[in-house]
């Protein structure tokens, strides 16, 4: 593999760039004309212009891509996450076109991107499931009898679905109906497929993947687990390695199950298996995802394998260079995502001009972006603007290294999930590990983040503005708070 082009954008378009230069392969980047100024079109040996802001015009416009990727001559295309990275359609076209899609089979992409197929394809292959049905319910009569059976509250989740959508609670049979009625008229109108399954609602878990990689002479190895329960509104926000609570024998466990899962699909490259995991530590298959995933980072920080690098050998043919027993678990990584959202509104997005960035530095630590001061953040596209991954020999020494490298990440221009990512690594509940998918709504107030100024201070900011501003009149956003540490 010689020249390779990434059909993505942002933080992940320039790492991956980053490991193709280390390996000799040139790169070459597509981009929308919102992205013109982008570090990571900067960055490529060769960058192409495929039009608008908008996504169908440019990230995911396969015609597009294909032209230049036919013009450019590579033989591999990195899709990265998100856009076109779990599209089969994309996967089928750049190989009909002799270039190698840099992931998984097509069968893999097909089988993990329908909730009921996979659980069909890993059933025979001893992975846990959460009780509940395998195959699409379109009778009530037969849903009422299983939910019955598995016990309220129950999950109705679309097949199409996926990272959340598509799924309905129900706590008890008066509701059966009505939820699911709304469960298979959201999944035909979002998904073009009405089909359901029901599963027992799972109460207080923690979200556990394990990263798994598959050659293609079918090797296929975990390169253990990551905790990603810290999350809002299925996105992520605190995600670490190794999970505070999973053991040796419970990695294994879960390991072995996650590589069967693989082998169910004939996975190849790099992919990761969820799983929810209870209070009694039983564990569950949830759903494969058939790409790198934005956290992969905290998984090279404890393996000291680069992900990408991986993805290409195998993409080359190569052999993995390694056996399970050789995969290594140094020390603890922890990642925190940096957002253009406001966590004191909703966490809705707050995107702006960055008026100030400054990165903290220091062994251990490692920056992720894909932005650099004076830019401006595209409407368009996903509010994330880097990922902040620190490394330390326990889990404690991570959490004091992140807490200080937070404090020393200078961004400003709008609010940011920082001043969160804080919060939740300094509670007692992330310290102790014991933390679950609920933790945003059960330990979070938007309050705990503003930071009171005295009167004095105040006082003081309204005359410097006044005097910097020709005796214009101040207009506080919040006369009690400091904006400064909300990071505004
Ligand atoms: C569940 C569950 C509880 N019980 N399934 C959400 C996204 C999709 N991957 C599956 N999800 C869930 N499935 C059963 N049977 C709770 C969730 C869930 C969740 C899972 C992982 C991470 C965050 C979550 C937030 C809310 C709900």
């Amino acid at each position: 593999m010689r020249k390779v082009l990434i059909a993505n954008r942002g933080e992940i378009a320039l790492r991956i760039m980053r490991t193709l230069k280390q390996m000799q392969i040139s790169t070459v980047a597509v981009y929308s004309d919102a992205d013109a100024d982008a570090p990571f079109v900067k960055f490529a040996d060769e960058s192409y212009c495929i039009g608008e802001a908008k996504p169908s015009e440019s990230y995911l416009n396969m015609d597009k891509i294909l032209a230049v990727a036919k013009v450019a001559r590579v033989d591999g295309i990195h899709p990265g996450y998100g856009f076109l990275s779990e599209n089969a359609v994309f996967a089928e076209r750049v190989a009909a076109a002799g270039i190698k899609f840099i992931g998984p089979t097509l069968k893999a992409i097909r089988v993990m991107g329908d909730k009921l197929d996979a659980k069909q394809a890993v059933k025979d292959f001893g992975v846990p499931m959460v009780p509940g049905t395998d195959e699409a319910i379109s009778d009530i009569a037969l849903g009422k009898k299983i939910a019955k059976e598995v016990g309220y509250p129950i999950l109705i989740k679309a097949s199409a679905g996926g990272g959340g959508k598509g799924m309905r609670t129900v706590d008890s049979e008066e509701n059966f109906q009505e939820q699911f009625d709304r469960a298979t008229s959201e999944a035909i109108s979002s998904f073009g497929n009405g089909a359901v399954f029901i599963e027992k609602f799972v109460q207080q878990p923690k979200h556990i993947e394990i990263q798994i990689i598959a050659d293609q002479h079918g090797n296929v190895i975990y390169l253990n687990e990551r905790e990603c329960s810290i999350q809002r509104r299925h996105q992520k926000l605190v995600e670490e390695a190794p999970s505070p609570v999973v053991d040796a024998t419970l990695r294994k466990k879960i390991g072995e199950a996650a590589v069967n899962v693989a082998r169910a699909c004939d996975y190849e490259g790099v992919g990761t298996v969820e799983f929810l995991l209870d209070k009694d530590k039983n564990f569950y298959f949830l759903e494969m995802n058939t790409r790198l995933q934005v956290e992969h980072p905290v998984t090279e920080m404890i393996t000291g394998l680069d992900l990408v690098e991986e993805q290409i050998k195998v993409a080359r043919g190569e052999k993995l260079s390694y056996t399970q027993e050789q995969i290594k678990l140094e020390g603890h990584s922890i990642e925190v995502r940096i957002c253009a959202e406001d966590p004191e509104n909703n966490f809705l997005p707050d995107l702006g001009k960055i008026i100030r960035y400054r990165r903290p530095l220091g062994l251990g630590i490692r920056v992720d972006d894909g932005y650099e001061e004076g830019m401006t953040i595209p409407l368009m596209y996903d509010p994330m603007i880097a990922k902040l991954i620190v490394h330390g020999k326990d889990r404690e020494e991570a959490i004091t290294k992140m807490l200080w490298a937070i404090d020393h990440f200078e961004i400003c221009g709008f609010a940011t999930t920082l001043g969160f990512c804080r919060f939740a690594l300094d509670h007692p509940e992330f310290r102790n590990g014991n933390f679950t998918i609920n933790f945003v709504p059960d330990f979070f107030k938007p309050e705990y983040l503003r930071v009171p100024v005295s009167p004095e201070i105040s006082a003081a900011a309204y005359s410097v503005f006044k005097k910097i501003k020709n005796d214009a009149e101040p207009v506080y956003l919040d006369q009690k708070y400091s904006a400064w540490k909300t990071n505004r």
